[in-house]
């Protein structure tokens, strides 16, 4: 009997934090599976390495980036856009290592917004100081779907807020393994990273690794 009590009732389960209506934290849930995860990222990031976007008002980015999948998230003077090509090598990106695409999906269940097939998976670095501001995911054609975020190496400050760029934002700590899901009226929801605090992660280091998945097409 393996089958679990709480999947069958509604609303999160003991291991299911709500962040906000239609967002959930599952701490720990890629835990087991975090080795297999940042093996992948070093095998996309060896084809398609870290860089720091310029955002059209003409800043570098704190936060390097890269991406997998049949799109990539990237920006620069002209805009934001998803992209075939990675820019840079002027190739495709990477193809989405399975050990990813199964996280995803199985997240999305857990959450409770059922089967999710991501084309798009951005990878941020976060180095000591490295930050995201305040700002939407809305780049992607289809909002309906959700966005699953893994959390990987030193630990990290969410914030978000709400609908409104002036709602106040809430603080949520997040760390190695830990997965968000975010969706329904939370989609659009404004949301960042406070500055990195310096530190030290068993397998990454300094660094903090976060990736996002997205249906952007
Ligand atoms: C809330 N990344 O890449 S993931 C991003 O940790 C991004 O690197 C952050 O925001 C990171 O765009 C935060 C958490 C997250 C992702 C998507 C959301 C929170 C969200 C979409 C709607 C609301
Ligand atoms: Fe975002």
């Amino acid at each position: 009997m393996t089958a679990d009590l709480f999947d069958s009732l509604p609303g999160p389960g003991p291991d299911e934090e709500p962040l906000a209506e239609g967002a959930v934290l599952l701490r720990g849930f890629a835990r087991e599976r975090a080795d297999a995860l940042v093996a992948a990222v070093r095998a996309v990031e060896a084809a398609a390495p870290f860089r720091h976007l310029v955002t059209p008002g003409g800043y570098r980015m704190s936060v390097a980036m890269t991406n997998c999948g049949t799109v990539g998230w990237v920006s620069d003077r002209s805009g934001y856009r998803y992209d075939p090509d990675d820019p840079i090598a002027g190739r495709p990106w990477p193809t989405m290592p399975p050990v990813f695409a199964a996280l995803a999906d199985a997240a999305s269940v857990k959450a409770g917004f059922g089967p999710f097939a991501p084309d798009a998976c951005l990878i941020n670095r976060y180095e000591p100081g490295s930050r995201l501001s305040l700002h939407q995911d809305r780049d992607e054609r289809d909002t309906g779907a959700p966005i699953v975020s893994v959390s990987l190496g030193l630990p990290a400050t969410f914030l978000f807020g709400g609908l409104q760029r002036s709602d106040p934002t809430r603080r949520v700590r997040v760390e190695h393994g830990d997965v968000a899901v975010w969706g329904g009226p939370a989609r659009l929801a404004f949301h960042g990273i406070a500055p990195l605090p310096d530190g030290s992660h068993a397998i990454l280091g300094r660094q903090r690794i976060n990736l996002t998945f997205r249906k952007a097409l």
